[in-house]
């Protein structure tokens, strides 16, 4: 298993000033960073792509659509909208040097309807994964699809909804991340959940309920190894939590974190507590 930690522990839109966290994260003993990603272009693409290169770490992407993009959307025209961002994000995360997108890729955060999802919402969503199969192929790009919890929005909760998306895509670089944070509230059990899906889990964010320092809080991260262990998961494990920074009000842990955790708290304390729990980088000789 590698062991990452995401960005938006320090922020949620990564700059120049923030490429000196590559080589922090590598020294705190990291083997992965993940990027979040709104609007692609917007990142330091080129110097992103170096620092990963001089750093050593695996670059994974995690795309969060803007407002304007929903690929389930019935305006045929905002499904277009949202083929074209889709594809961009799997050749920005490309030549970042990422082989792996992940995120809610299937609705903006906040796109939350007064009603159930429909079967029409679902052939959309179906058809623009698969439309964008062939990119995924051309740039050896997993997408990782992540369900989220009712609050961000309703249209892929469950594991078991993602495994029936999955089946209906049909493409061998389509599979599923589970977030703990969001598997804590819409799935009866964590573990069980990581058990059904097996070989269908592409990635992992390790998050706290409340998305603070690991360890502190209820979600079982023991029990969840042993299930990695039983799947045989060799993913990539990505901290994804929120750190209080006064230097970055626009973060999301500047308005969610406890103001006594730092993102370098989330990442260290973060790292130590899964080594103790046994959490391991597979081959650490190897870097
Ligand atoms: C992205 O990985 C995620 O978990 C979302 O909650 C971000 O809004
Ligand atoms: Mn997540």
């Amino acid at each position: 298993m590698k062991l990452g930690i995401s960005a938006f522990a320090w922020t949620s839109s990564f700059g120049i000033k923030h490429l000196p966290l590559l080589p922090r994260v590598r020294e705190y003993g990291f083997t992965g960073f993940e990027i979040p990603m709104f609007h692609p272009r917007d990142l330091p693409v080129v110097h992103l792509r170096s620092s990963f290169e001089s750093s050593g770490l695996e670059c994974t992407v995690c795309a969060i659509l803007p407002p304007e993009i929903n690929p389930i959307h019935a305006d045929r025209s905002i499904q277009k909208r949202s083929l074209v961002h889709l594809i961009e994000c799997v050749e920005v995360a490309a030549e970042m040097g990422a082989r792996l997108l992940c995120g809610p890729v299937y609705a903006p955060i906040g796109y939350i309807p007064k009603r159930r999802r429909t079967e029409d919402e679902r052939k959309r969503a179906v058809e623009i994964f698969q439309c964008l199969g062939e990119k995924l192929d051309e740039h050896k790009m997993t997408l990782s699809i992540e369900p989220v919890n009712r609050s961000e929005t309703s249209f892929l909760k469950t594991v078991d909804q993602a495994q029936q998306l999955c089946a209906a895509i049909h493409h061998p670089r389509v599979g599923i991340t589970v977030d703990t944070f969001h598997a804590n509230i819409e799935e009866k059990c964590i573990v069980s959940a990581i058990e059904r899906i097996g070989p269908q889990l592409c990635h992992l964010h390790l998050s706290e309920n409340d998305r603070g320092l690991l360890g502190t809080g209820h979600i079982p991260f023991p029990d969840i190894f042993q299930a990695l262990q039983k799947i045989e998961y060799e993913g990539s494990a990505v901290i994804e939590g929120f750190g209080f920074s006064r230097d970055e009000p626009d973060s999301p842990g500047a308005f969610l974190a406890d103001q006594n955790v730092s993102p370098e708290d989330i990442a260290l304390f973060g790292l130590e507590y899964l080594h103790s729990l046994g959490y391991k980088h597979r081959n650490p000789a190897a870097r």
